[in-house]
């Protein structure tokens, strides 16, 4: 019997000791990188501190979602599922944390819902073990994105999101041509979560969110009607509608309460984003403008206010973008895009806006109920000309030069 070592038994050797070093140096960087603090930057408008590191990317997913553990069926210690971005994040406090339900999209392109929880709001975001189970209709999304979390006082918690289908009367051949609606599933305890039918409208929809309180008696939605798929079309912003019922939500009447408009950051697409927050002055409203420029479409995010007993009528909004793409966010799968759908206020009236940029991962930004109202009461709101633009400027500079003359 020959005992001398055969040349496979190195082989296997060295693809052993791969294996356990590959497996020790990807989980002591992952572990690094979820337990990362988190560094405001001071440096900014005043209105918001962004922060250094984004609190979520397709590397914060466990590596046991991404790996097979095991030294037999995956000797090489090879990726078996790839995660491509993780972005588009509902937000809610719930248990003394805070939690976003991530748009987690896969290498395969399809999207699906994970939870990640953090102590601080903008840092030590850590996923579940499991992904969320969403229960399918009769007829099975394909893709499914972007859910907007409301806690309404009806006592369940909702989530909003995008399903997406084939387009059943595409060409022969057309294989984007898809439908957009929005799905609806509820839950109370952010585990189990029960699947509603999709809501009913005449048009295509993205973007409907769920207001938190009942008006005149019915459930209350910002929605975006679409004529197509991709574009808006006719579709002209931010619309609104009552319905009775969560369990058959139907839309029978919806009008626009806040409308695309040429030569503004919304010129093309208008959407809400997280359900607005309750403040002393309104309703607070966080949505994304989009508009179309040589580089392609342009994604910022803006604020605007809506009167506390009339949440669809609006009472102050800014002119031009809250935020928009800078630095690092411009660049991504989907580039110079910022999308939220999410953001928590603290009852101590600190707001965390969480949001994603180019379609890749998730950032925090901080700011106050008293800084955000302050900003949205004395900013000017667009004049729509440039003249009208040069007005504003000429004023605030008067105003601090006859300070600099008697201080
Ligand atoms: O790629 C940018 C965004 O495009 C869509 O948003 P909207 O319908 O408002 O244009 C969505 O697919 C969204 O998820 C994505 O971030």
């Amino acid at each position: 019997m020959n005992n001398k070592p055969q040349p496979d038994d190195f082989i296997e050797d060295r693809m052993n000791d791969l294996f356990a070093k590959r497996v020790a140096a990807m989980g002591a960087a992952h572990e690094q990188l979820i337990r990362r603090e988190n560094i405001p930057i001071l440096q900014g408008n005043g209105i918001f501190e962004r922060y250094r590191y984004p609190v979520l990317t397709a590397a914060h997913t466990p590596l046991f979602w991404r790996y097979d553990l095991s030294r037999e069926t995956n000797p090489f210690f090879m990726e078996r599922f790839g995660i491509n971005a993780t972005f588009n994040a509902g937000a809610i406090r719930f248990e003394d944390k805070y939690v976003l339900v991530v748009r987690v999209e896969g290498s395969d392109r399809k999207s699906f819902f994970a939870i990640a929880e953090s102590p601080t709001g903008v840092d030590n975001f850590v996923f579940r073990n499991h992904p969320v189970t969403i229960p399918e209709l009769d007829d099975p999304d394909v893709n499914v994105y972007d859910m907007r979390l409301t806690a309404h006082e009806d006592g369940w918690i909702y989530g909003l999101f995008c399903t997406e289908r084939k387009d059943p009367t595409a060409a022969v051949g057309d294989l984007s041509a898809a439908v957009a609606s929005a799905g609806i599933v509820r839950s109370k305890d952010l585990t189990n979560w029960e699947r509603l039918p999709d809501l009913i409208s005449k048009s295509q929809q993205r973007n409907v969110v769920l207001h938190p309180s009942f008006v005149n008696g019915k459930y209350a939605l910002y929605t975006r009607p679409q004529d197509g798929f991709i574009d808006a079309g006719s579709g002209g912003g931010i619309g609104w509608a009552l319905v009775d019922s969560m369990e058959h939500a139907i839309i029978t009447e919806e009008r626009i309460l806040n409308h695309r408009f040429y030569h503004t950051i919304k010129e093309l697409k208008n959407g809400e984003g997280p359900p607005p927050l309750k403040t002393p002055k309104g309703w607070l409203h966080l949505a994304h403008g989009v508009r179309n420029c040589a580089a392609g479409l342009r994604y910022v995010l803006y604020l605007y206010l809506t009167d506390l007993n009339q949440p669809d009528k609006i009472i102050a909004e800014p002119a031009g973008y809250l935020m928009a793409p800078q630095d690092d966010e411009r660049i991504g799968d989907v580039s110079n895009v910022l999308f939220s759908n999410g953001w928590i206020a603290d009852a101590d009236g600190k707001v965390y806006i969480y949001y994603a940029s180019s379609d890749t991962r998730m950032h925090v930004a901080v700011s106050s109920i008293d800084r955000l109202l302050d900003y949205c009461l004395h900013t000017a709101a667009d004049g729509y000309r440039s003249t009208t633009s040069v007005q504003t400027l000429m004023d605030l500079i008067n105003k601090n030069q006859q300070l600099k003359a008697h201080p």
